[in-house]
């Protein structure tokens, strides 16, 4: 058995044999089975099972590049990052992240609550599949993680030491890139555009000088304004769900920046979920997500606003004029970066399944076209956006075009 006292790449064999090792209930097990399951672009997800007694954990490791691709050399302490966002959150908002089990900062790896009796939110949605509870649970997730972690609620030098330990360059860069960069400008081999939409791309996105200019405003803002830890990547593939319960995982892009890119990416998301259902003419699945873009804006505004009544202890901040100037840019935000996901998931490098397996092909095309209006209101009139609805009247009036 290695020692697992320096750093190396793990198979299912060593999974298994570092399970034993470090975790008591697997310590005597003589039948165990180990999978590796993770499908997302960066890390090595295994899942471990006790067949004696049914005990099951999940064990996550960071490579030494991107599983995307090894043009994103990273390093493995983004491990660490991960697991302790997870850690912390898990103490902002309980029952709504994995429990840590264990974190490994020599093998970069971590081992948590197995979670795999839920399905992975995109994988259910691209099935038309709905989820009553999901706009209470994420709002709970926000509201909590985001606020909490904000200079209104925690002391300002407490918060400037989280900040520092939340530093992420590597994982930042890669948003930077993918998400504020890349998909506006055609220098970068990194796009892909669906064969068909490469003239509609062009002007909307490459050619539109409007657009770069609230692009560049939006990319400054994430890099320069640490407003609370986010989870960086809360896409509907980082989500865990059935009919009862929502759990957040994967926060390795975590790091201090503006809440709006959280939200933004959660609204953006849902627009990708209901263009799909738009395209397969699922009618009773796109009022669902019509509903839930509403509720989730809508409660986020109201737990957001009870939250900071109860939790506020920055003096300045018991004032609600400036509550409401808060929220208002909170909701700016949110638009401009929900635009930003839009347009990055359909010519960038990290695309979603729901549009992607969308057919046949002219559906998809449409479909992205579709998005990509979106987007461009959304960035270009995020203060539009001030209500769940006003995004549904977003989508509505795209799909008019
Ligand atoms: C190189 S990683 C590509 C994308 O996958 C992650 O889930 C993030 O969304 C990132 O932008
Ligand atoms: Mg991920």
């Amino acid at each position: 058995m290695p020692s697992f006292e320096q750093y190396f790449l793990m198979n299912t064999d060593h999974v298994k044999d570092y399970v034993k090792a470090n975790i008591h209930t697997f310590k005597n097990a003589q039948n165990i089975t180990c999978l590796e399951i993770g499908d997302g672009n960066l890390n090595y997800v295994y899942r471990v099972l006790n067949n004696d007694t049914n005990d099951s954990v999940i064990v996550k490791q960071a490579g030494t590049t991107a599983r995307i691709s090894d043009e994103f050399v990273l390093s493995t302490t983004r491990n660490k990052i991960e697991t302790e966002a997870l850690i912390l959150q898990h103490t902002l908002a309980p029952g709504l992240v994995p429990e840590i089990y264990l974190l490994d900062e020599t093998m970069s790896c971590c081992v948590m609550e197995d979670l795999s009796h839920l399905t992975i939110m995109r994988t259910a949605l691209t099935k038309f599949e709905t989820f009553p509870n999901f706009a209470e649970h994420i709002t709970d997730f926000m509201v909590n993680t985001l606020l909490r972690t904000s200079d209104v609620v925690l002391n300002h030098k407490d918060k400037k030491e989280l900040v520092r330990k939340f530093i992420n360059p590597e994982l930042c860069e890669i948003s930077e890139d993918l998400v504020f960069t890349e998909p506006f400008h055609n220098q970068f081999n990194r796009n892909e555009v669906t064969p068909g939409n490469e003239q509609f791309v062009q002007t909307h996105l490459y050619s539109n000088e409007e657009l770069h200019v609230e692009v560049a405003k939006l990319k400054f803002h994430f890099m320069n304004n640490s407003q609370s830890l986010l989870h960086g990547d809360l896409h509907t593939g980082s989500i865990f769900i059935d009919q009862n319960d929502t759990k957040m995982i994967d926060p390795e892009f975590a790091f201090f920046g503006p809440m709006g890119y959280d939200i933004g990416n959660i609204m953006a998301n849902l627009i990708f979920a209901w263009a799909r259902g738009d395209a397969y003419e699922q009618k009773e699945f796109t009022e669902w997500v019509e509903h839930t873009l509403f509720d989730v804006l809508d409660l986020f505004d109201t737990k957001f606003n009870k939250a900071w009544d109860e939790y506020a202890t920055e003096v300045v901040a018991k004032n609600s004029d400036f509550k409401q100037h808060y929220m208002q840019n909170i909701l700016k935000d949110t638009a401009g970066m929900a635009g930003l996901e839009l347009a990055r998931r359909i010519v960038g490098l990290a695309k979603v399944k729901d549009i992607t397996t969308i057919e046949p092909i002219e559906n998809r095309l449409k479909a992205e076209r579709l998005c990509l209006r979106v987007a461009q209101t959304l960035i270009l009139n995020p203060h539009d956006f001030s209500h769940g609805g006003d995004y549904v009247t977003a989508l509505q009036n795209a799909r008019q075009e």
